[in-house]
């Protein structure tokens, strides 16, 4: 995955999930892959924090397109201790990116430099998309970040330290969020494996219509515990098409775990605005 900066270099970053049930998110049908903004009329946005007394700190103003306004973390009558998050919550969508735009002139306060952001389906199981950690946002540009389109109906944005002092203020100026429909993909977590020999996880997939899981092909190889398996051919409504995907543990030698873990499926063809519901716990077999 790769991050789309507006203004700084591009970085790998890596997949982690917070979930320990399997999540299976779809769309499909076309790939028509159209990018379109969620207009603020359609967000809701809510944050741990805001102050409201001596500035208007609003959460609501990472939305109203006015760069001279801020959401900011309280700090009157005492500051609230960090972490901070706001979060959107929108009917679902195939989110594709988001726009982080900093509070733009004045104090350092709140400029993100531990941070991270996270999706979810359901307000439940949480996928981190994007984190940075020791960052400069002093240069006051929004950054765009990409990744492979999901489904989701919430974006949250957490900002872990900021360049205060203390690291307890958080501020942004924007925050949006853009979909892409119908792009067939399917979003996935399963439990961590303790075990000092698995270095990573490789996750198989399948056309509940279109055959076996094979193991030297539709696979892809992955550090952390989720992935999102995008490029999948869509079926079409007639036919209810959906997909379904085990997962193997890797060991130190590239070799894979003799048992997958059991198989999750999404549910059976939905609409683009119904929202898939968490699938059963996978647990993935050490060696
Ligand atoms: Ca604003």
């Amino acid at each position: 995955m790769t991050l789309d900066y507006d203004d700084r270099k591009r970085r790998e970053l890596t997949l982690l999930f917070w979930a320990i049930a399997a999540l299976l998110l779809w769309t499909a049908n076309t790939r028509s892959a159209f990018a379109d903004w969620i207009p603020p009329a359609n967000v809701q946005v809510t944050a741990s924090s805001q102050e409201t007394e001596l500035e208007a700190g609003f959460a609501v103003h990472v939305t109203d397109g006015d760069l001279g306004t801020v959401w900011v973390s309280r700090y009157s009558p005492a500051v609230d201790p960090g972490p901070h998050s706001i979060a959107l919550l929108f009917e679902g969508r195939d989110v594709s990116r988001v726009r982080v735009t900093p509070r733009q002139g004045g104090s350092t306060n709140g400029l993100p430099v531990d941070w991270r952001l996270e999706s979810s389906p359901d307000g439940v199981f949480w996928l981190e998309l994007a984190a940075g950690t020791g960052d400069d946002w002093s240069d006051r540009g929004a950054r765009t970040i990409g990744f492979e389109p999901h489904r989701a109906q919430l974006v949250r944005f957490t900002i872990e330290r900021d360049a205060s002092p203390s690291g307890d203020f958080a501020a942004l100026a924007e925050l949006e969020v853009w979909h892409e429909e119908n792009l067939g993909s399917i979003g996935l977590a399963w439990d961590p494996v303790d075990h000092p020999a698995v270095s990573g996880f490789r996750v198989y997939w399948r056309a509940e219509d279109g055959g076996e899981y094979a193991r030297d092909a539709r696979f892809v190889d992955v550090g952390g515990t989720g992935a999102i398996v995008g490029g999948l051919e869509p079926g079409d409504q007639a036919a209810r098409r959906r997909y379904c995907a085990v997962v193997r543990s890797i060991g130190s030698a590239g070799q894979t775990s003799r048992e997958p873990s059991n198989e999750a499926c999404g549910p059976a063809w939905v609409a683009a605005d119904l929202i898939p519901a968490p699938l059963n716990l996978i647990l993935v077999e050490p060696f």
